[in-house]
């Protein structure tokens, strides 16, 4: 991709806004020219003659809403085809079905405590063999790659920890040998972002509840893939596995990525402007936020994405007292789990988002108890920055 975006990160990706706004949506299609996709809550759709009908037929098996949606959602990854689940994890879930018994998944090691919670204590206990593998750096996963190995799971950056992978050669990798799915969950850049599939991933994976949503009022999950195969099978599962999402959570979702492109460039105004204050902070250890120079990773970051968003992670100085001072004081900031809305959260991954990955290893991956995690909404910058700078000197009286 030709010149430079901001702060050295890659220039957006061309059509994003028109697509966001535009595909799938034909008013055409409604008999009534609806600019605005209606919500169609019905469950069951007219047959013709038995096993004769139109573009419907069931609600799971697909509605005129989820259409809109799924057609939009993968316009933005740069995909052919998107399916929509009625969560994140519901996504996870579908993805591994497309596994055998005894087969191997290599998972990022620092991954979001649900998706850990489910390889280590559900599918491990099931049918698939999990391990954990650092991705950052890909002659780690080469190592670990072997003839079992089907899936693997990368997350970049890491929740909560911030490791930015290279997408790229880990495909390379990855696709050294046949059969290899490579599947990267972009929750926490999104598609405006980064696109994982134009980096050699198999499978783009979204918790559309945060960014893509953006609004903290849905839970959903998307599925973007190119291969016919993949989307054929998957298209099976979804139906067969019914963790579909409701029409009116489609219709919020195909709303809230309307305005992906705008909110997006704010989280990442307003997360370096506060990434870069509490970085001079006194009652602050250590910043990690990828789209500064001071991220080990940030030279991938820059290779292989648009921006970066509003998700910071820091250590506070002192004790498991102070952050929890500090998280109680917050005002502007909700002490709640959960990303990517409008509004700025703040949470304490130990004991909240993170707390069902084992001590020994949330230890091993410095998730200890002072790190705590932001997510930098749209709010006033000076309101977020006076907020955090009052919670820092509270939490320490
Ligand atoms: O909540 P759900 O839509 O099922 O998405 C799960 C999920 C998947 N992948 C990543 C990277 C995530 O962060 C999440 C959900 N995360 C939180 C709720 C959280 O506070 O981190």
């Amino acid at each position: 991709m030709a010149g430079k975006g901001t702060e050295g990160f890659l220039p957006p990706f061309k059509h994003f806004a028109t697509d966001a706004i535009h595909a799938g949506q034909e008013p055409e299609k409604w008999r009534s020219g609806a600019v605005v996709p209606p919500i169609s809550l019905s469950t069951t759709f007219k047959q013709r003659a038995p096993g004769e009908h139109a573009d419907y037929k069931y609600v799971r098996c697909g509605t005129p809403t989820r259409d809109c949606l799924e057609k939009a959602a993968a316009a933005l990854d740069g995909a052919k085809y998107c399916l929509a689940y009625s969560s994140g994890l519901a996504a996870l879930l579908n993805i591994c079905h497309l596994l055998k018994t005894g087969d191997t998944v290599i998972c990022m090691d620092d991954v979001y405590g649900g998706t850990n919670r489910y390889f280590q204590k559900v599918a491990s206990e099931n049918n698939l063999k999990v391990i954990f593998v650092d991705c950052t750096k890909p002659k780690c996963l080469e190592a670990a790659i072997t003839p079992d190995t089907k899936l693997v799971w990368l997350e970049t950056p890491t929740n909560p920890t911030l490791k930015v992978i290279d997408i790229q050669a880990c495909a390379d990798v990855a696709h050294r040998q046949p059969g290899v799915l490579l599947a990267v969950d972009n929750t926490f850049m999104s598609a405006y972002f980064q696109r994982p599939m134009s980096l050699g991933a198999d499978i783009c994976v979204s918790s559309a509840t945060k960014y893509i949503n953006g609004h903290s009022d849905v839970l959903l999950g998307l599925v973007s893939v190119n291969r016919d195969d993949l989307y054929e099978r998957l298209k099976f599962l979804q139906n067969s596995l019914g963790a579909v999402p409701s029409p009116f959570d489609c219709f919020l979702c195909n709303r809230g990525l309307k305005t992906l492109h705008i909110r997006m460039k704010l989280h990442f105004q307003n997360g370096l402007a506060v990434a870069k204050f509490l970085e001079t902070h006194p009652r602050v250890e250590k910043v990690i936020y990828p789209g500064l120079p001071s991220h080990p990773q940030y030279h991938v970051m820059q290779k292989q994405c648009t921006g970066c968003p509003g998700m910071i992670t820091f250590y506070i100085k002192g004790k498991k007292e102070n952050a929890i001072a500090f998280l109680k004081n917050l005002k502007v900031f909700a002490l709640a789990e959960s990303l990517g809305g409008y509004e700025s959260l703040a949470e304490h991954p130990a004991i909240m988002t993170h707390a069902s990955v084992p001590e020994k290893e949330r230890k091993a991956l410095g998730i200890t108890d002072t790190l705590i995690r932001l997510s930098v909404g749209l709010e006033d910058e000076e309101d977020l920055i006076k907020d955090l700078d009052q919670a820092l000197e509270a939490a320490f009286k």
